[in-house]
């Protein structure tokens, strides 16, 4: 699908919107500094940095709430400019690395991807579902339901008319999944979700759990793939600095074999490495959440390669 020579564009989003602590927002330079794009050179990669993008604000006095949902003005806004962004680049051939901020950006990744790849996959890694729906979020929080509008349930939401659903319940399925609320199982459930659990994980080891991901949505490894991947699927020991941490998480390894698994594919058209938060915990707890994004990152992009 890509260009030759291979091509990624980092687009760092400093986007905290669609939930209320501070610091998400600073990930992505965090993820920068920390020398992310010379080191996915050093993998062969050609790096365009598209740098921070600087969103237009929107005061909280004048975004006032739509039914439970917070910031949707602001939140609608940046993600439809983000949009625009990941689908330029994936038009060029360029694979887009969005770094986050929070989830509800994914709405933004995932519509831009789907504009230039109609018939793409998601593998979502995350504790959570982040599939509520306005009426059954009970925290208002945005970045608890990208999913919902990216499937069209969320019900007719003019501010969010823009979204169009374009993901089919078929072409999504869930990794790491521990924190699900009762309206997102039953949500999963009516709409034939594949998802697979810390449980599953549990039971047939990461390995086969890869593999039945993929053949859930991808059965002949021909479709281009979409890794949206929160950080919180890791182990709160292995990515402390999140904002919705949650224990009993994936190893270290285990979050790097997915991404080495969707590499080995060579199906891989898009990433998102979300929900890094600096200015939660104490500095080495920082250092290590930053370093295993950067980390996972690389994994997606070919690091485990011989
Ligand atoms: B994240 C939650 F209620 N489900 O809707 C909600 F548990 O992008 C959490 O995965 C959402 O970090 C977590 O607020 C969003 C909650
Ligand atoms: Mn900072
Ligand atoms: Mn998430
Ligand atoms: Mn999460």
């Amino acid at each position: 699908f890509l260009s030759d020579p291979k091509s990624v564009a980092i687009v760092g989003c400093p986007f905290r919107g669609g939930q209320a602590k501070l610091g998400v927002d600073h990930g992505p330079i965090h993820m920068v500094e920390a020398g992310l794009e010379q080191q996915l050179r050093d993998l062969g990669w050609e790096v365009r940095f598209d740098g921070h993008h600087q969103f237009e604000q929107i005061s909280e006095e004048n975004d006032p709430p739509i039914g439970k949902m917070k910031n949707p003005r602001f939140v609608s806004q940046v993600c439809k400019a983000v949009a625009s962004v990941v689908s330029d680049h994936a038009r060029r051939g360029q694979l887009p690395v969005v770094l986050g901020g929070d989830h509800s950006l994914a709405m933004g990744t995932i519509g831009g991807t789907l504009e230039v790849y109609p018939n793409a996959c998601v593998i979502w890694v995350d504790a959570h579902a982040d599939i509520n729906t306005p009426e059954t979020t009970e925290s208002g929080n945005i970045h608890g339901m990208p999913v919902s509008f990216l499937l069209g349930i969320a019900g007719n939401e003019p501010e969010f008319a823009w979204v169009k659903p374009a993901l089919r319940a078929n072409r999504l399925v869930y990794i790491g999944l521990r924190d699900v609320d009762a309206d997102e199982k039953r949500i999963l459930r009516e709409n034939g979700i594949k998802a697979f659990s810390m449980h599953e994980i549990d039971r047939h080891g990461i390995g086969k759990v890869v593999e039945l991901a993929l053949d859930a949505v991808n059965p002949n490894r021909d479709l281009p793939i979409h890794l949206s991947f929160d950080v919180d699927a890791l182990d709160p020991t292995v990515a402390p600095s999140t904002g919705t941490p949650v224990r009993g998480g994936l190893t270290f390894r285990e979050g790097h074999y997915i991404c080495e698994a969707i590499h080995e594919t060579g199906l891989l058209i898009a990433l998102d490495l979300m929900e890094v938060n600096p200015g939660l915990a104490d500095a080495e707890s920082v250092r290590k959440t930053v370093s295993v994004g950067c980390s996972l990152v690389r994994a997606a992009l070919g690091e485990a390669l011989l």
